[in-house]
C-alpha cells in the first residue's frame, strides 16, 4: 500500500438523497486504519448503480425453500424462529465484476429490524481499554466506532495488533446466524459487531485477510439502524502504479444482509467512509468462518 495516496477520483453519479431524504454533499473523509490495510479518503457517495436484479424471489443459489424454524418462543417480544421469512420473499441482486461478487438482500421487515436493533443495544458488550485500539502506522489509536466478537467456544481473531476473544453466542445473536445458515446454505462460527454512533463512526479501506479466516467461505454483513454508503475498491486501483477501474458503491439499508462471496475479499478492498450527514446509530453484524484449530 502507498502511504502517500490521500484522494481517489471516482465516477460514481452524485446527488443521491440520504436516509432522510436530504440530498447529500460530499464530504471530505478522514485517514484512518481498520485490519491491515492503510485507509484513505473517500469522497464518493453510493449510486447503488449496476445491479442485476434477480426475479422476485429467486434466491442467491437457486433453491427456494423455506426457512422454517430457528429458534422457539418469542424472545423479548421478537420471534426469533424468524417465521414466515422464506427465500422466496427476498429480492435479491447481484453485483458481479472481475473477482468481486456480492449478493445483496433485504432480510428483515422494517419492524423486526428495528426490535432486533433494540435488543442488540441492550445485549451487545463492546470492548474497552485496549481492546478498543488499533495500531496504525505503529500508533495506538481509538477505533473509530465500538467493536464487539462472538462466536463459537475457542475461537478468537487477531487484526490490527489486537486479539478478540469470541464471547458466547447471544440467543439473538445465535438466531439470526442460524437464520444466516438456512438463507444462504453457509456455515458461520464467528461474528464481529460494529457500532456506529453516527456518520463520524466509520471504517476504513481494508480488506478482510486475517490468517484465520476462512478465505473461501463468503462473509454475510447485516446492517440495523441507519443506513450508511458502503464502497468495494478493486486493489490495483490504489498505489503508485494505480488502474482506473470503477469503484462499487452500495447503500446498506436497515434490515439488509449483503453477502461478500469468494473471491471478492482476495482483490477488493472495502471500507464505510464519514458521513457528517448521518446522525443516527448503526450496527452492522459481519459473519464469518474462522478456522478451528
Ligand atoms: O459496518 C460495515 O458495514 C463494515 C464492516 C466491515 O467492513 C468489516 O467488518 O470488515
Amino acid at each position: 500500500m502507498d502511504p502517500t495516496e490521500t484522494k481517489k477520483r471516482d465516477s460514481s453519479v452524485d446527488g443521491r438523497a440520504d436516509a432522510k431524504g436530504k440530498r447529500k454533499k460530499r464530504q471530505p473523509e478522514e485517514t484512518h486504519t481498520n485490519g491491515s490495510a492503510k485507509e484513505v479518503p473517500e469522497e464518493s457517495v453510493a449510486n447503488g448503480t449496476n445491479w442485476e436484479l434477480l426475479p422476485n424471489g429467486a434466491s442467491v443459489d437457486g433453491k427456494d425453500d423455506s426457512l422454517g424454524e430457528v429458534c422457539k418462543g418469542p424472545y423479548k417480544g421478537i420471534d426469533l424462529s424468524f417465521d414466515g421469512l422464506t427465500t422466496s420473499s427476498m429480492k435479491w441482486r447481484k453485483i458481479r465484476r472481475e473477482n468481486l461478487d456480492l449478493d445483496y438482500a433485504i432480510l428483515f421487515s422494517r419492524s423486526v429490524a428495528d426490535a432486533l436493533f433494540d435488543v442488540l443495544e441492550e445485549e451487545v458488550e463492546y470492548f474497552t481499554g485496549d481492546l478498543a485500539k488499533v495500531r496504525v502506522f505503529g500508533k495506538w489509536r481509538s477505533i473509530p466506532r465500538k467493536q464487539g466478537t462472538y462466536g463459537d467456544e475457542g475461537l478468537s481473531y487477531r487484526y490490527s495488533g489486537i486479539l478478540t476473544p469470541a464471547r458466547p453466542w447471544p440467543r439473538p445473536l445465535r438466531a439470526i446466524r442460524d437464520l444466516l445458515v438456512r438463507v444462504t446454505g453457509h456455515t458461520f462460527n464467528f461474528v464481529l459487531v460494529n457500532r456506529y454512533q453516527d456518520g463520524n463512526d466509520h471504517m476504513g479501506e481494508h480488506k478482510d485477510d486475517e490468517k484465520e479466516l476462512d478465505r473461501s467461505a463468503p462473509i454475510a454483513s447485516i446492517t440495523l439502524g441507519q443506513p450508511r454508503d458502503f464502497y468495494f475498491k478493486h486493489q490495483d486501483a490504489r498505489g503508485r502504479n494505480k488502474k482506473f477501474i470503477d469503484k462499487v458503491n452500495i447503500v446498506l439499508e436497515h434490515g439488509s444482509l449483503l453477502m461478500m462471496n469468494y473471491p471478492t475479499n482476495n482483490y477488493w478492498y472495502h471500507a464505510l467512509p464519514t458521513r457528517k450527514a448521518v446522525h443516527g446509530p448503526r450496527i452492522n453484524l459481519t459473519f464469518r468462518t474462522l478456522i478451528q484449530k
